[in-house]
């Protein structure tokens, strides 16, 4: 059986989603991230992102990780792509070209959008008020105009980035055009990208999971 190590809030919705897309049980180990608790060493501490059990399942110290019957795993993109590979379509593929355009697109998503869009969700979300920074906040919304002008034209096309079908693609990319919405002028220029994102999130999966994450302590 599949184990994914994380809480909803954090990277590891991006390997749930593909579990809840696939129709898929797994086990859930709602690690979480050390960074969140006031004092990670208490005793009645969680477990989190940097205890030493967990270490042994990512050495890293980051969530996600998954175990898959012995088989660990971190790194939640390339979770996303061993799944692609084990349960096949329509969500993964057995295609070796599909393989190679999910690859493309998440690592897009993951160089060209990622450090950008985290920038817009720390200084308008995450950072204490007195230390979020707008002009971070422009840079990164300047800095998406190009990649998101290049995913605009791919969802132009057919409203999907591989295979004409909702698959790990667009999990992978969609969760990292999320952390931008807090910035919703971001997607202006990108009418496909914001209808796309809105069909993502439409789905069934996907508001399986939000319902969950929304249970999930805040802390
Ligand atoms: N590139 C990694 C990033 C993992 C990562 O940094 N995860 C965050 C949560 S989303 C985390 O674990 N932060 C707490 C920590 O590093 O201790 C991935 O995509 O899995």
């Amino acid at each position: 059986m599949i184990t994914i190590y994380g809480v909803y809030r954090s990277r590891a919705l991006r390997n749930i989603w593909f579990l809840e897309e696939a129709g898929v049980a797994f086990r859930h180990v709602p690690v979480i991230q050390a960074n969140r608790l006031k004092d990670p060493d208490a005793p009645d501490a969680p477990l989190h992102s940097r205890h030493p059990d967990y270490l042994k399942i990512n050495p890293n110290g980051g969530i996600p990780a998954m175990d898959d019957d012995g088989f660990k795993l971190s790194e939640s993109f390339a979770i996303n792509f061993y799944l692609a590979r084990k349960f096949g379509p329509p969500i993964g593929t057995d295609d070796m070209a599909e393989s190679a355009r999910f690859a493309q697109w998440s690592l897009f998503g993951a160089t060209e959008i990622e450090p950008h869009s985290i920038q817009i969700l720390y200084n308008r979300v995450q950072l204490p008020p007195d230390q979020r920074n707008e002009a971070r906040v422009a840079e990164a919304i300047a800095a998406l105009k190009r990649p998101l002008a290049t995913l605009d034209r791919a969802l132009a096309e057919n409203g999907h980035l591989v295979g004409g079908r909702f698959t790990v693609a667009d999990i992978n990319v969609a969760e990292v055009i999320r952390y931008a919405l807090p910035a919703p002028e971001a997607l202006d220029g990108a009418p496909h990208v914001k209808a796309w994102l809105a069909a993502c999130h439409a789905r069934p999966a996907w508001k399986k999971i939000m319902a969950r994450r929304e249970e999930e302590p805040a802390l």
